[in-house]
């Protein structure tokens, strides 16, 4: 059976289905979408996303999904994003595909996504032969304060930083592409928690912007609750859930200078956690994608 006969968003699928399904995107809207190799990681595998794009010279939006293999619902929202831009008639939805373009890569995981898919469920590091322990967190791998708290130099701990800065291939590969591109937006999707949190996750400083990230930030989990109640956090990520150094959001502000990076702790607040059933992914969606839109009417505002 074909890809897009069999994908959509009622259910989770692993790795080679998402590519797959960003394959067909590609082949069946040739103008709009292209695939993009963002990097490649320890197993050879690419990191896949694409690019789409319904005119020149737009501000750029990096979608960095599935840092963590475990948060499931982050690569299926990303998808669905894909598909609503593609497909959906309402206004703000038409607004937002076709006033900037989108850079997203469902899964910048891929050893890690696969094999939380295969082998162990609640895997959330990368993939790697270790001396004693496997996997590096990618999120505590790029070149901001690395290691500086909220870290861990031992090889097994869940915050395993790696052994410096960009010592992951995926960290370092996904890190050019970003340098390259330099977007203007940069969303981050993890679970869960229900935060949407801003740098820094360091205690040494605050974002240049901070009251602004603020109030955006604010206005969007405002429009994020309207559809279903939902409740969000919003702050800075040392604020809204704990110290962390070496994150990846964290280092496209203080080193690339992107003005507007935002990340996402989607649902829930711990009842599944990163087991969300998969009927509560298009809710979810849902609601991100209101906030998601509220967020980029106030940074297309702020830019014009
Ligand atoms: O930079 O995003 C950051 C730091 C915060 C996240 C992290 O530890 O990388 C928060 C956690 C995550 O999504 O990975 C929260 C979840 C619930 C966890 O695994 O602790
Ligand atoms: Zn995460």
């Amino acid at each position: 059976q074909k890809i897009r006969e069999r994908y959509g968003w009622t259910d989770y699928y692993d790795l080679n289905d998402t590519y797959d399904y960003l394959r067909s995107l590609a082949n069946e809207y040739p103008d709009i979408v292209q695939l993009y190799v963002g990097g490649t990681t320890f197993e050879r595998r690419d990191i896949l996303g694409v690019r789409l794009s319904y005119k020149e010279g737009n501000p750029k939006i990096f979608v960095e999904s599935g840092i963590h293999a475990r948060e499931w619902i982050c690569p299926a929202l990303a998808t669905w994003i894909l598909n609503q831009l593609l497909t959906s008639d309402e206004a703000d939805i038409r607004f937002i595909a076709e006033n900037f373009d989108w850079y997203v890569f469902p899964s910048v995981n891929p050893d890690g996504y696969q094999y939380s898919h295969t082998t162990d469920r609640m895997w959330r590091k990368t993939v790697t032969n270790g001396t004693v322990c496997n996997g590096v967190d990618p999120n505590r791998n790029w070149d901001d304060h690395w290691n500086e708290g909220g870290a861990s130099s031992d090889e097994c701990s869940e915050i395993y930083a790696g052994t410096g800065p960009f010592s992951t291939v995926e960290a370092a590969s996904l890190s050019a592409t970003i340098r390259e591109l330099k977007p203007t937006v940069y969303f981050c999707l993890h679970s869960y928690s229900q935060l949407l949190m801003f740098p820094y996750g360091h205690r040494y400083e605050t974002a240049d912007n901070y009251d602004e990230l603020l109030e955006i930030g604010n206005k969007s989990a405002l429009a994020l609750s309207q559809r279903y109640g939902t409740k969000y956090v919003v702050g800075s990520i040392i604020d809204a859930i704990y110290e962390a150094t070496g994150g990846s959001m964290d280092w496209a502000k203080s080193k690339l200078g992107v003005p507007y990076p935002f990340e996402w702790e989607l649902r829930d607040e711990g009842r599944y956690g990163f087991l969300l059933p998969a009927d509560q992914i298009v809710p979810t969606a849902l609601e991100t994608l209101d906030s998601i839109i509220s967020i980029l009417r106030d940074v297309y505002a702020a830019l014009s």
